[in-house]
């Protein structure tokens, strides 16, 4: 596919309440003081003026009544606001690149895109599944939530969020570098065929061969390709700046090499990263790391 000229929608989503773990409001601002911008003008890319979404930032209590989604108002009022600004974007033609904020993000983010796509392709960088529900979680985190929602699969979805499309198809969902799966969440994948390729399926086959299979999953029939990459997938090693830290995750180059694929194929859309807790990392590695990684997705190359 040929590559058109993107011009970039930087859209700044902060907030962790999704997480539960505060720190996370702080990723957008860090990614951008680590040359999100600078980057990418060198690139020769150019960059719409920067959105920065007035999400809600404080709320006194986890728990809404009735529910043990913590921060459930405060997910959808997030969601709605910046699904608006997504959806904009994408309308005019711009590539939205999102920077979170936890992982519920996506939420907001993909009521955007598919209230402006109707058949969106999506793959999942992630240690973890984030397809619990409520019956489900065993945290009442919804950043743990946030591809079931995206999918239709329990009380909380997409169609919770005004201006949202249709669900994304499950056939189109790819995941990519799981390594801690709660037990109702292995079970729906299996019973539904969900693809994901666990860090077990990088081991064995490689990222080349996996990535290959996740573009052909989530091109297959689509009119665009989301990335949410959750900076969890790489290993603590590697990037320690995360919420939720699990071992054995991708190394740097195995990361890199899924983003230059991606810009190979021409497919993807939109990005969005997630997950940077700058509060974990003093030493700020993995906000540039973020900035490094969507370069390479965007079409930065080593010759
Ligand atoms: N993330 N599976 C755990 C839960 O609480 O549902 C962890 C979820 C982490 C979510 O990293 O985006
Ligand atoms: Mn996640
Ligand atoms: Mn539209
Ligand atoms: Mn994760």
């Amino acid at each position: 596919r040929p590559e058109a000229a993107k011009k970039i929608q930087l859209i700044h989503a902060p907030f962790w309440l999704g997480g539960g773990r505060a720190g996370a409001e702080l990723g957008p601002e860090s990614i951008v003081e680590a040359g999100m911008k600078r980057q990418l003008k060198h690139m020769g890319l150019e960059l719409a003026e920067e959105i920065v979404v007035d999400v809600p930032r404080l709320a006194a209590e986890p728990a809404t009544a009735g529910t043990k989604m913590k921060y459930l108002a405060e997910v959808k009022e997030m969601a709605g606001l910046l699904g608006e600004q997504v959806h904009r974007a994408a309308a005019g033609g711009r590539f939205p690149l999102v920077l979170g904020g936890d992982h519920s993000i996506a939420i907001g983010t993909l009521a955007g895109l598919t209230g402006h796509r109707g058949n969106l392709g999506l793959i999942w960088f992630d240690a973890h599944g984030d397809l619990n529900t409520e019956e489900t979680t065993p945290s009442g985190n919804i950043h743990g939530m946030a591809l079931a929602a995206a999918i239709g699969r329990g009380g909380f979805t997409l169609a919770d969020i005004p201006g949202a499309g249709p669900f994304i198809r499950k056939e189109n969902v790819v995941i990519i570098g799981a390594r801690d799966l709660d037990p109702g969440e292995r079970e729906f994948i299996r019973a539904e065929g969900i693809r994901c390729f666990t860090m077990h399926e990088i081991d064995r086959m490689g990222i080349h061969a996996v990535m290959e299979q996740a573009i052909a999953i989530a091109g297959d029939g689509t009119d665009g390709v989301h990335v949410s990459f959750d900076l969890d997938v790489l290993d603590p090693l590697e990037a320690c700046g995360v919420g939720t830290p699990v071992p054995g995750g991708l190394n740097y180059r195995e990361a890199h090499y899924a983003m230059e694929l991606l810009a190979e194929s021409g497919l993807a859309t939109s990005l969005e990263l997630v997950e940077v807790n700058p509060l974990l990392d003093p030493s700020r590695r993995t906000s540039r790391l973020a900035v490094e990684l969507a370069a390479s997705l965007l079409g930065k190359r080593i010759l």
